[in-house]
């Protein structure tokens, strides 16, 4: 039978592009309800070309719902996925809440897609949009050449903030604009956007505009940012390797949608750049673009609103043997988010129609 799916956080910047999603791969859901807060009950969304009305999020709303992917804070995670699971959904939940949890699978069709079916708990987790980024990519080439270490830094899309971080970029972009002088004194950008935009606030600690910030996330131990550790924990659990080396540094750059990583890679074997092309061409949901002579590589503005990986630039390293260097982009909307927690509803789906 067609199993139903249930939409949690179907206003928000991911359900949006999830909405889109569904409605645009294989029709193999029976009903789909959108779920939201109370504020956005009531408020008709398109899914599969119809108007559906947007229910409160409440317990009842699960009772018959086969499917439920929550895309909302971890706080709402931690109350409402245990909820829809109790009532008989399995959870696909995109929140930090239970992904390191070890009774709660963590996954990537294209990587470990069988640790989908081994869920005590009736949840799924999917991973933070950062390491989705890579993980296409980085698995594919672990499966032949046995990852080692990573050592990786991110230029992270203001969309992974939401709609504020998005609109945000947007109104700093327009407050700057016009004046051919600001970007070239210290603090000059910071006193224009207090004079254009006042104490609006901002989900970024700095400006954004005309700048790069060298945080995303909250404030862990030793000076980490959550952001980096999730990189390094969640790497880990998806490659099924407890000791795989990591260390990250992750910066938020002024592009709307689509995440880059710059990876470097050490491996247990030897690995060439023609290695890594014949792995990757060879990956399905991975697209190399790497031709150096002839100006081919991934940027976010050619990537954005499309559903692969993106490799580029690859290089050997030179002082590293068994080492890669090369640069990610992936749209983190899309497959950082809704796009693997949409594969990962077919794969349980595809248990419900066997
Ligand atoms: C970000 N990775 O980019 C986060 C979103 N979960 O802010």
């Amino acid at each position: 039978r067609k199993p139903t799916l249930a939409l949690v956080g179907a206003t928000g910047a991911v359900g949006t592009v999830m909405r889109d999603i569904i409605s645009n791969r294989e029709d193999i859901y029976g009903e789909i309800r959108l779920v939201a807060s109370a504020r956005s009950a009531g408020r008709l969304l398109p899914v599969r070309g119809e108007e559906v009305v947007v229910q409160a999020l409440a317990p009842e709303v699960f009772d018959g719902v086969d499917i439920a992917i929550f895309d909302v804070p971890d706080e709402v995670s931690a109350e409402w996925v245990p909820v829809a699971a109790q009532r008989g959904a399995i959870a696909i939940d995109k929140s930090g809440t239970f992904r390191m949890n070890p009774q709660v699978p963590l996954v990537v069709p294209e990587v470990n897609p069988g640790d989908a079916r081994n869920r005590p708990l009736g949840i799924v987790s999917t991973p933070n949009c950062t390491t989705l980024s890579m993980m296409a990519a980085m698995g594919a080439l672990h499966s032949e050449y046995g990852l080692r270490e990573l050592v990786v830094a991110s230029y992270q899309a203001v969309s992974g903030a939401g709609v504020a971080g998005s609109a945000r970029l947007y109104d700093e972009i327009e407050a700057l604009s016009g004046d051919r002088t600001v970007g070239q004194t210290a603090g000059d950008v910071r006193k224009t956007l207090q004079n254009k935009l006042g104490d609006a606030e901002s989900p970024f600690p700095a400006p954004i505009a005309f700048n790069v910030v060298p945080w995303a996330g909250s404030l862990k131990e030793d000076g980490w940012a959550s952001e980096e550790l999730k990189l390094r924990n969640e790497s880990r659990k998806i490659l099924g390797i407890p000791d795989l080396k990591v260390s990250a540094t992750c910066v938020r750059v002024p592009v709307v949608t689509t995440h880059s990583l710059a990876v470097h890679a050490t491996f247990e074997r030897e690995i060439t750049v023609a290695d890594a092309h014949r792995v990757l061409e060879a990956a399905p949901t991975v697209v190399l673009m790497d031709d150096p002579e002839n100006g081919v590589w991934p940027t976010p503005v050619d990537v954005v609103g499309t559903d692969p990986t993106y490799v580029g630039r690859i290089r050997q390293a030179l002082d590293f043997p068994n080492t890669l260097d090369l640069f990610v982009c992936g749209d983190n909307l899309r497959k950082g988010a809704a796009l693997n927690a949409a594969e990962i509803a077919e794969l349980i789906a595809a248990e419900f129609t066997a």
